[in-house]
């Protein structure tokens, strides 16, 4: 088939991330009052924040808002992530980061597969969270061994979605049938199951090793864990939850409250339990609890200095608290955070001089307009001094690894704190994944080049 019959993995994506939308809804209700919350909540603050609409216009975000959402899954072994890496592949998601989970707890390491290219980005910003289960640092032998052999017997793939990934491979792209094959299967994948593969008894060797060991080893495949929607404000969304019936965590996980969002905030509602059957006692059945509501607000993408800085206050703002922020000291953590935080400089202008984001340039009206005069400005701070160019925040497409901790652990109960040390292990994630991570730090950097590129392109000018 030639090439240009094929439909764009964008495309793909944008299709798959529908539907796994609908799925969810229908599989965790409660997911869709959160939608109609944060729908309302983004309305309010179009309507009442006008520069933040502006903003969002620039950067062309006004059209992707609705259709935003993150999902997690966790694998549980180095084949099964090597071929979701290939599944999500066909739709242009590539692993982006590497996240070390161990330190904080939660035997996994993760990275997320996302689009890379501003452009698909714009068309679906759908992200995956992808975890992979850790059992080297299960330190009994015997369940280690138990879990190994309860992963190696199944298969978390249809037949049919093994062969199209084969497929698009081998023909570098699908045709609009295929692709709808492709959803469609790709989505079984993904789904809640209500029966385990395990007995009771196992089921509970595992959960008492840790509830996320169950969660990953007792089913028959990777149910996605939650789907999060992405807010303008999500101090209006903490608020609101509860007289939805939704009950939040304790606090938002990441940076405070402030005038232009940096890098990532995110709240959730603890995790559902749910009923489920056993192999050895279908008629009696069980309960899990696995899947819960989370939202987002997304930000300014940092570079290496303000992410040290944002690294640095939040260090101290924990050591500060003392403890692990939770429900009995969570307005004195919002209290230390907010004064910690005042030392990074809330205003777009200073936090470009300093070199603390990324950010993305366009050629304005007036610029486009005085392009062929002679005498006009030419380096960049002269563009942006005299209104022939304008910049906003490039937007933080990754995750943050204290705040996933903080997610993973929300939904796991405060009581299931564990000990496995600081295991960052980048090159074994790698090995099991069969590729490199990329660096969300040169991607954004890229980012910005490309639009510094487009932008002296548009005003005439050799370079910017
Ligand atoms: C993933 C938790 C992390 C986030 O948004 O930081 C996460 C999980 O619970 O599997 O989703
Ligand atoms: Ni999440």
């Amino acid at each position: 088939m030639p090439a240009q019959d094929f439909v764009s993995p964008d495309s793909i994506r944008a299709q798959f991330s529908a539907a796994m939308s609908l799925m969810y809804k229908q599989e965790v209700p409660l997911y869709g009052t959160l939608l109609e919350l944060v729908s309302e909540i983004n309305q309010q603050v179009m309507a009442h924040q006008p520069e933040v609409a502006q903003a969002l216009r620039w950067t062309g975000e006004i059209e992707r808002l609705d259709q935003e959402r993150h999902g997690a899954i966790r694998v549980g072994t180095a084949e099964e992530l090597a071929t979701i890496a290939r599944l999500f592949a066909v739709m242009g998601m590539h692993p982006v980061g590497y996240y070390d989970l161990s330190s904080a707890g939660v035997p996994v390491h993760s990275t997320a597969f996302r689009a890379v290219h501003e452009q698909s980005l714009h068309v679906s910003p759908f992200r995956v969270f992808t975890s992979l289960l850790r059992l080297e640092l299960i330190d009994d032998p015997h369940l280690r061994a138990l879990a190994e052999d309860i992963l190696s017997k199944r298969q978390i793939f249809t037949p049919r979605v093994l062969e199209l990934i084969a497929q698009c491979q081998r023909d570098d792209g699908l045709s609009a049938g295929d692709a709808e094959d492709f959803v469609q299967q790709a989505l079984h994948t993904f789904r809640w199951h209500h029966d385990a593969t395990v007995t009771a008894e196992q089921y509970q060797q595992l959960h008492d090793q840790h509830r996320l060991i169950a969660d990953v080893v007792a089913f028959k495949g990777p149910h996605i864990n939650h789907l999060t929607p992405r807010t303008l404000d999500i101090d209006a969304i903490q608020v609101g939850m509860p007289a939805r019936g939704i009950p939040p965590k304790a606090v938002i996980e990441g940076p405070p409250t402030r005038r232009h969002p940096i890098l990532l905030r995110q709240t959730s509602f603890k995790a559902l339990q749910e009923k489920i059957a056993f192999s050895d006692q279908p008629g009696n059945p069980g309960s899990h609890t696995a899947r819960f509501g989370e939202i987002e607000q997304r930000g300014a993408a940092l570079t290496p200095k303000g992410r040290q800085l944002y690294d640095q206050l939040l260090d101290a703002t924990r050591a500060a608290l003392g403890g692990v922020p939770a429900e009995a000291n969570a307005s004195r953590y919002k209290a230390l955070l907010e004064e910690h935080f005042a030392a990074f400089p809330d205003d777009l202008a200073q936090m470009r001089e300093q070199g603390l984001a990324y950010f993305r340039y366009f050629a304005t009206e007036k610029g486009l307009a005085a392009r062929d005069q002679t005498g006009r400005p030419s380096s960049l701070q002269g563009l942006i001094d005299a209104g022939h160019v304008h910049y906003e925040a490039l937007v933080y497409e990754d995750f943050l690894p204290v705040s996933a901790a903080g997610i993973f652990q929300s939904n796991l109960g405060d009581d299931s704190h564990s000990e496995y040390g600081s295991n960052a292990n980048r090159t074994a994630f790698e090995q099991a994944l069969g590729m490199t991570v990329q660096d969300e730090l040169a991607l954004y950097a890229q980012s910005e080049q490309r639009s510094l590129q487009a932008c002296a392109q548009a005003l005439n000018l050799a370079t910017l």
